[in-house]
């Protein structure tokens, strides 16, 4: 889903929503942008019970308990109220450093198992991700490979593969930019058969390790992709091998953002744009759903 904000002129409602403010131009560059109208990409996948995600976590349920009419104020009012359960690698997400260890440590060392006593992973959790406001790069690998339909199931996106697109588009990666890859891998997440998506017995293309190390090298804050797991996914083998989160998160510091909407960046040739991101503080958790934005 695409948003125009239109705000060519000056005028905007209160914080209630009542009468007009008029405000004169303003010299901040940022709000100066969003007056003059900026287009909004939506990178988050809706949340639906059924959708494609990962056996690895506890999927999603969504009820409502409480429905219009089960509790009437006498003044007429009622609230419909639900509750959702959802594991925090569900839907689009972000991978916080706590999530992954390799031989029992984690980033810089910490020993995994010291680092969650108590049920919570105080220093590498979900909560200790800052929100981002940072230069986007979409690397359209389909669209540079010559492969428009998409990568194929199972293919591994080398780092020249990642290097040609980057020359393609004219647009190099610069330290502290969010780098996500487009496999062409998302045009799947409605399909019905959920299991398409999840790509089990097909494979699903992705970064291997060479691409992950080449990615680290370019020294992003976050890496993310159109597909579950980041990963190249071999055919069969499930997600029972993921180098890539062991170069990027355990060894480099780079978070990972999985489950992206990358189709209509890549529809308009959007290479470019300031990437948004807000996770949610949840203390100690090993990662957070987030509903990402690209603004340009
Ligand atoms: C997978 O589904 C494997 O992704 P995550 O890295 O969030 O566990």
């Amino acid at each position: 889903m695409t948003t125009r904000i239109d705000t060519q002129s000056d005028t905007h409602f209160d914080t209630e929503g009542r009468g007009k403010v008029t405000g004169a131009g303003t010299a901040d560059p940022l709000l100066r942008a969003v007056r003059e109208g900026v287009r909004i990409y939506d990178l988050g996948r809706p949340l639906t019970i059924g959708m494609p995600q990962s056996p690895n976590h506890p999927p999603f349920w969504h009820s409502l308990p409480r429905r219009h009419g089960d509790m009437v104020r006498p003044d007429g009012g009622s609230a419909a109220n639900d509750i959702i359960v959802m594991g925090t690698h569900v839907g689009t997400h972000i991978d916080a450093f706590a999530h992954v260890s390799h031989e029992g440590r984690l980033l810089g060392g910490a020993a995994a198992d010291e680092a969650s006593r108590g049920g919570r992973f105080a220093e590498l959790g979900a909560h200790t991700i800052a929100p981002m406001l940072r230069r986007g790069v979409l690397l359209d690998v389909p669209a540079a490979l010559g492969t428009p339909e998409g990568c194929e199931p199972g293919y591994e996106i080398t780092p020249e593969d990642l290097e040609k697109t980057v020359e393609r588009q004219g647009t190099p990666i610069a330290p502290g930019d969010v780098v996500l890859v487009r496999s062409g891998w998302g045009r799947h997440f409605a399909n019905p058969d959920r299991n398409v998506y999840i790509g089990h017995e097909s494979g699903v293309p992705g970064v291997g390790e060479a691409g992950a190390v080449w990615l680290a090298d370019q020294r992003p804050h976050a890496a993310g992709a159109d597909t579950i797991a980041f990963e190249c996914l071999k055919p069969g083998k499930g997600h029972s091998v993921l180098p890539a989160h062991r170069v990027l998160l355990v060894e480099r510091g780079v978070y990972i953002i999985e489950t992206l909407n990358l189709e209509e960046l890549a529809a308009d040739g959007v290479h470019e744009f300031t990437f948004v991101l807000s996770p949610l503080p949840i203390f100690g958790a090993t990662g957070s759903p987030v509903r990402p934005l690209a603004v340009v």
